[in-house]
C-alpha cells in the first residue's frame, strides 16, 4: 500500500491518526521508531532548526528539500506544512505537485496572508485572506494533485486571529465545500475549551485536525471521544526535546570541564551509526564492492 493510501484510509477509518513533528530525517526516523502514524513536516520546527522565526523567512525550496529528505528515510506518511502556499492560487497550483513528487502524502495550508506570522506567539500579526480567495487556493491544490489519495488539509486561523467561533465555522465549511479533505482548526488558548466548542459546533462530516500544543491537557483518548477528529498533530515536540537535551548536556560538559560523566548518559555512537542506515550500506558493499 502506498503512503498516500495509508493516510487516506486512516482518514476514512474514523480512527485517530497521530503525526509527530520532525525538522530533519533523523527526527523523522525516531518518530517512526516510537510508533507514530505519520510525520508532521513542521515549518515551525524547520525554521527553529535554522534559528530563524517561523514567518516565511525560509524559502519553499528549503522546506521542500527537507520534506524530500524526510520522506526518503521513513515508511510512514508525511504531512507537509506549506504555510500559506507560498503565494496565491497560481503558486499553490505549482507547489502541490512538487510536494507530491517529493514524497509527501498531504499538505496543510493555512488561510493567512503571505508572509505569515507564527500562530502561537503572543501578539503575532495574524491577518487572514478573504474566504473566496482561500477557497480558490484549496480548489487549486485539489486540482493540481496527481494522486487522488493525496490529502489536502485546509487550516482555519480564525480563532488564532481572534475572530470567534462563528467565523471559524463559516470558514471551515467554505473550505470543505471547496474540496478540502480535512479541516485543521488551530487555537492558542491555554485550555481546550475554545477547541471543544468548535468541535461540538462543527456540523459537517469532513474530519477535523487538532494541534494541541497550547492545550496539552487534551489526550488522544479525549480527542477520540469527540468522534470528529481524524488527525492529531504534535507540532513542535521534536525540536523542543532536542533543545532541552542539548542545552542540558552542553552545560554539564562546560560545568565539569569534560565529557566523562555525560558520556554514559548519551545514546552510544553505535546507536547513531545504526540510525544512519549503516546496515543497508553494508549490504550494498557486500553485493557490489568488487
Ligand atoms: C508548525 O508546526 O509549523 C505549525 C503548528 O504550523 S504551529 O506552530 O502551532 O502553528
Ligand atoms: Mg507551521
Amino acid at each position: 500500500m502506498t503512503k498516500n493510501k495509508t493516510l487516506r484510509n486512516a482518514l476514512e477509518s474514523g480512527k485517530l491518526f497521530t503525526a509527530m513533528a520532525a525538522h530533519n530525517p533523523l527526527a523523522a526516523k525516531l518518530a517512526e521508531e516510537a510508533g507514530f502514524g505519520g510525520i508532521w513536516g513542521s515549518g515551525f520546527e524547520l525554521s527553529a532548526s535554522y534559528a530563524v522565526p517561523d514567518a516565511n523567512i525560509l524559502s519553499m525550496g528549503t522546506h521542500l528539500e527537507m520534506m524530500r529528505a524526510i520522506a526518503s528515510v521513513v515508511s510512514i506518511p508525511l504531512i507537509a506544512d506549506i504555510d500559506t502556499g507560498f503565494g496565491n492560487a497560481v503558486n499553490v497550483h505549482y507547489v502541490v505537485p512538487q510536494y507530491e513528487a517529493a514524497g509527501a502524502s498531504a499538505i496543510v495550508m493555512e488561510d493567512k496572508t503571505f508572509p505569515k506570522d507564527t500562530s502561537l506567539r503572543t501578539d503575532g500579526r495574524q491577518e487572514l485572506v478573504r474566504t473566496e480567495e482561500f477557497q480558490g487556493k484549496i480548489a487549486a491544490a485539489c486540482a493540481a494533485r496527481r494522486d487522488s489519495d493525496f490529502v489536502v488539509v485546509a487550516r482555519v486561523e480564525a480563532l488564532i486571529a481572534g475572530l470567534g467561533q462563528a467565523e471559524a465555522i463559516r470558514r471551515g465549511l467554505a473550505y470543505a465545500e471547496a474540496g478540502a479533505d480535512a479541516i485543521l482548526i488551530h487555537s492558542k488558548q491555554k485550555t481546550p475549551d475554545e477547541i471543544l466548542d468548535f468541535v461540538t459546533a462543527w456540523p459537517a462530516k469532513v474530519p477535523l485536525v487538532l494541534v494541541p500544543t497550547a492545550y496539552p491537557q487534551l489526550s488522544e483518548a479525549d480527542i477520540e471521544r469527540l468522534r470528529k477528529v481524524g488527525i492529531v498533530i504534535y507540532g513542535n515536540h521534536a525540536i523542543r526535546a532536542a533543545v532541552g537535551a542539548m542545552r542540558k548536556v552542553f552545560r554539564q560538559i562546560r560545568a565539569e570541564g569534560g565529557i566523562r560523566a555525560v558520556d554514559p548518559l548519551l545514546p552510544s555512537v553505535k546507536d547513531i551509526i545504526e540510525l544512519q542506515g549503516d546496515a543497508s550500506m553494508r549490504a550494498v558493499e557486500s553485493n557490489f564492492l568488487r
